[in-house]
């Protein structure tokens, strides 16, 4: 697993190179960030069950056939998958938040996930619609707890977003 650093030494490492002027643009601005992305970090926890359950009741508004008969997330077993699901997408995003990496995400979340839905039928869309709710409410609680600009919050959601629907070739 790696983050931000580690991946600029692995990168300049593999070559046998000093860091340049990118690299230094790099670290720069990953430092630059770093009180705001611990400020998202803090937010998150402090708040962490009530984004996921905010979140899943918002998906179950607007999607309300997920849990009736027939639904993916009917039946109390299924229904607790589904936010437990959400809750890992949130935890590791903050993860992911605070390595300024998204390599957490690929290692611990992202690996095999399609085809464990796939074989399951829990549907992606309303996955990924899932996950974009949440992305909304984090960066309302994050904006609350004083970042002015949240822009770097959408990141891991994103991230997930695009790897969840991205089409097999
Ligand atoms: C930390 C990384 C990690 C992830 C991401 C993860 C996901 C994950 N979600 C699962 C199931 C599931 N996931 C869902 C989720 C949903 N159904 C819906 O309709 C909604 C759209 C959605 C919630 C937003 C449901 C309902 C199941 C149970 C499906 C079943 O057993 O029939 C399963 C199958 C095994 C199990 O039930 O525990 C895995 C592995 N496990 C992990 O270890």
């Amino acid at each position: 697993m790696r983050d931000a650093i580690t991946s600029l030494i692995g990168t300049y490492d593999v070559a046998g190179r000093y860091f340049d002027r990118n690299a230094m643009d790099d670290l720069k601005s990953y430092f630059a960030t770093g009180t705001a992305r611990v400020q998202a970090a803090a937010a998150i926890n402090s708040n962490a069950a009530a984004i996921v359950k905010q979140s899943g009741s918002q998906l179950f508004d607007e999607l309300p056939e997920l849990i009736r008969p027939g639904g993916n997330a009917y039946t109390t077993r299924r229904y607790a998958a589904c936010l437990r699901d959400m809750d890992y997408y949130l935890r590791y995003a903050t993860y992911a938040l605070v390595a300024g990496s998204m390599d957490v995400l690929d290692e611990r979340v992202l690996q095999g996930l399609r085809e464990t839905y796939n074989s399951l039928g829990v549907p992606i869309g309303p996955t990924i619609q899932g996950i974009q709710i949440m992305k909304n409410i984090v960066k309302g609680q994050v904006a609350s707890a004083g970042v002015a600009d949240t822009t770097f919050v959408d990141e891991p959601f994103d991230y997930m977003t695009r790897e969840l629907s991205e089409e097999d070739i």
